[in-house]
Parts: structure tokens; C-alpha cells; sequence
């Protein structure tokens, strides 16, 4: 994808739905992706912390096919590698993987992601060539290690007018709280646990893309 291409397809996301099988309530990451596929979701993250390579190259193929045939974008977490050999749209990179610019080196065409939790972090990233960063944790969450600072709706309103590519955000977002989030400026929701756990996938997706659509302010 030409840059303009990705920001085009990252600009045109709303829910973000990023995987985590040992919190989907017993089901397998590719159930849990034809849910959020038949939400209409329009991009995944395949994101598997622990997985050896190979399991998470596998399992990248299959999401590969059926985000293909759904046309959404299939990112994954941490590995260039592998979303290059899974033919993935693209990858997240946090603070200690690979930097963007070095990733963009070896995937010139990838959109790159970057994990982001501050002001400082957010501006280097798109300077280095990110296509989108993502702030948070926005809410405390008990899903990623180490993530007991979260950051508060402010940093919506603090950090995403100083950004000229899109971003989402992220951490303990939920049906109950995304109003404040969309209310606070952000419309473009990365989350594990506010799906992986919904007892129905599906209808949470669609219930949190209209929540999301209702927005008044079109930016
Ligand atoms: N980065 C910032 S918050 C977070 C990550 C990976 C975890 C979000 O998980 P949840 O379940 O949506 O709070
Ligand atoms: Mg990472």
C-alpha cells in the first residue's frame, strides 16, 4: 500500500477489536474474529503475547483469508515478520519492539502502527513515520501488565489535535464509558476485554460502531 492508500484505510476504521484467547471466555481467536467480522468490523489485531512464531504465523494465515474476504485490514501485534510472511496489512509495534522507522525499512508498504502513552511519544511516532499511534491506557486495565498509570480522557483532548495522522486509543473501554471516549474526541477504539468477554461478539461490535457513529463532530 502507497501511504496515501493506508491512511485512507486506517482513516475509515471505528472499533478496533485486538485479540487475547486466554481472555475470550473460552473461545478460539478465529471465533472470536468471524464475530467481530460479522459486526462489521473493519480491521483486527491478531495479539498474542505469549504464542510461539509459529502458532501466531498459523493462526495469522486463517485471519488472513477471512479478514481478505470480509475486506477488513488484519494487523499484528509485535512480529514484522510475520505480518509480512502472513501477508497482513500491517503491524503494532509498543516501545520495545522494533522503532517505526526501522520497521518501515524492511516493510516499506506495511501500515505500522505504535503504541503510545504519552504527548513525547505520540509526535515521535508519527515523525518516524507511523501511519497511526495508539494512546493509552485511557482507563486503568487490568490486561496488560504494568499499565496500573492510565492516562484519563484529557489525554485525548491533550494529544490527538497535535497529531496529523489518525490515532485510536485504548485501555478498559467498555460499553459504559466509549460515549466519554467518542464525547472526548477520539473515534477510532482499540479493545481486548470490552469484546473478547461480551457474551454476544457480534451485537457488542455493532452496539459500539453505532455508539461510535452517533458522533456529532465528523473529524
Ligand atoms: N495498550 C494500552 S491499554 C492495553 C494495551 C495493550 C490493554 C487494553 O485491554 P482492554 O481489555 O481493552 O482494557
Ligand atoms: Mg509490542
Amino acid at each position: 500500500m502507497t501511504p496515501e492508500e493506508r491512511l485512507e484505510r486506517i482513516g475509515k476504521i471505528d472499533i478496533y477489536p485486538v485479540t487475547c484467547e486466554e481472555l475470550s471466555e473460552g473461545r478460539l481467536n478465529v471465533q472470536v474474529l468471524d464475530a467481530v467480522l460479522a459486526g462489521g468490523a473493519k480491521i483486527v489485531q491478531l495479539r498474542e503475547k505469549h504464542w510461539a512464531k509459529r502458532a501466531l504465523y498459523e493462526v495469522a494465515l486463517v485471519f488472513r483469508e477471512r479478514t481478505r474476504r470480509e475486506d477488513a485490514l488484519l494487523i499484528i501485534n509485535d512480529h514484522v515478520d510475520v505480518a509480512l510472511a502472513a501477508g497482513a496489512d500491517g503491524v503494532h509495534l509498543g516501545q520495545g519492539d522494533l522503532p517505526v522507522n526501522a520497521a518501515r525499512r524492511i516493510a516499506p508498504g506495511l501500515i505500522i502502527g505504535a503504541s503510545t502513552h504519552n504527548l513525547e511519544e505520540a509526535v515521535r511516532a508519527e515523525q518516524d513515520g507511523a501511519d497511526y499511534v495508539n494512546i493509552g491506557p485511557i482507563f486503568p486495565t487490568a490486561t496488560k501488565e504494568n499499565a496500573e498509570r492510565f492516562l484519563g480522557l484529557q489525554a485525548i483532548q491533550e494529544i490527538g489535535p497535535r497529531l496529523n495522522i489518525p490515532f485510536t486509543v485504548m485501555g478498559g473501554i467498555n460499553p459504559g464509558n466509549i460515549r466519554q471516549v467518542r464525547d472526548a474526541g477520539a473515534h477510532r477504539v482499540a479493545m481486548i476485554t470490552g469484546i473478547t468477554r461480551a457474551p454476544d461478539i457480534c451485537s457488542r461490535v455493532r452496539e459500539m460502531r453505532s455508539i461510535l457513529s452517533e458522533r456529532t463532530d465528523a473529524t
